[in-house]
């Protein structure tokens, strides 16, 4: 991947120590602004998260990226949308920009590897908003986490209100979408927000780490388990049930079902062939 290609945000594979993986960091980087998202850091993002699902797709065996990893320059992980950028939108603009958003946090949660938004400092508005759309969230303990945008006399426009909600409970998305409130760290991991509360030096290593270690598991298994969690949350019980039921099955169709099962009976370590 051409780091050069991007402006507003930086791009490194990182080798995780002891594995064959290679996680994916993406810095966004605009510090000046708190990491402000405008259109060209949302377009930016798109197409790290796009280029990473065709290189998995081209590829043959275990992935050549197993694992995304989003996180900010400076001291915060994104304070929002850029406010200067959207303060003459147009409603149609808005809508337009919006979008674009929305379509970044679908191509996240369909990203077949898996994403964690490594939460180093502000994360308010649209950057609360991105964390969310990765599969979880690690926090620094100098994180903030917030959806403001009451205070702007609009409301979160990222995937916001339907994904806290779903990770934290309607009562407690209530409470901080309409409060505008911020929550530290500690709040946000008690509420189910974050998964885990973190020393600012040991955010990346262990973010890295859990990604190393999703990225040794079966790529098949871990993909497909990723889309029956993200597919399911927002559908009925017996629908989703269904859905873990077909998908379940038709990984006995794999060869990495056939090895992982081998593997495991012949007390040796696994080798996967994406399929
Ligand atoms: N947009 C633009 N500039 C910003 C933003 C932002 N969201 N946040 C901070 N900045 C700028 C400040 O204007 C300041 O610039 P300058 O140095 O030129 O004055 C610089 O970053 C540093 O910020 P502060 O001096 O304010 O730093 P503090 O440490 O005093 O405060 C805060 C940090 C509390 C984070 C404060 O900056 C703040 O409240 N920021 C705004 C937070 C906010 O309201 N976010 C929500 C925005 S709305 C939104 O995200 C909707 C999403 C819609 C959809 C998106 C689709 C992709």
């Amino acid at each position: 991947m051409s780091v050069a290609a991007y402006e507003t945000i930086q791009v490194e594979d990182h080798a995780v120590e002891g594995t064959d993986a290679r996680i994916r960091v993406v810095t966004i980087d605009r510090p000046k602004v708190l990491n402000a998202l405008d259109e060209q850091v949302v377009a930016e993002l798109s197409a790290v998260v796009e280029a990473t699902a065709v290189e998995h797709l081209a590829a043959e065996g275990s992935p050549p990226v197993g694992g995304l990893l989003i996180t900010g320059a400076g001291k915060a992980f994104v304070a929002g949308a850029d406010i200067a950028a959207m303060a003459e939108m147009s409603p149609e603009q808005a809508l337009a920009f919006s979008g674009k958003g929305h379509a970044l946090g679908e191509m996240l949660e369909a990203l077949p590897v898996a994403t964690v938004a490594a939460v180093n400092g502000f994360a308010l508005g649209g950057g609360c908003e991105l964390a969310l759309a990765c599969d979880f969230i690690y926090a620094s303990e100098k994180a903030k986490f917030g959806q403001p945008e009451v205070k702007l006399a609009v409301i979160p426009g990222f995937g916001g209100t339907q994904r806290l909600l779903r990770r934290v409970g309607l009562a407690r998305a209530l409470e901080l979408c309409l409060s505008g409130d911020m929550i530290d760290a500690a709040e946000a991991h008690r509420i189910g927000l974050a998964n885990r509360v973190l020393s600012p030096d040991e955010l990346l290593p262990a973010a890295l780490a859990t990604l190393g270690r999703i990225a040794a598991q079966g790529p098949v298994a871990v993909a497909k388990c990723k889309a029956v969690l993200h597919q399911g949350a927002s559908m009925p019980l017996e629908q989703a049930n269904d859905l873990e039921q077909q998908t379940f099955a038709s990984l006995f169709a794999t060869a990495d079902q056939r090895e992982g099962m081998a593997a495991f009976l012949g007390k040796r370590p696994p080798q996967w062939r994406g399929r």
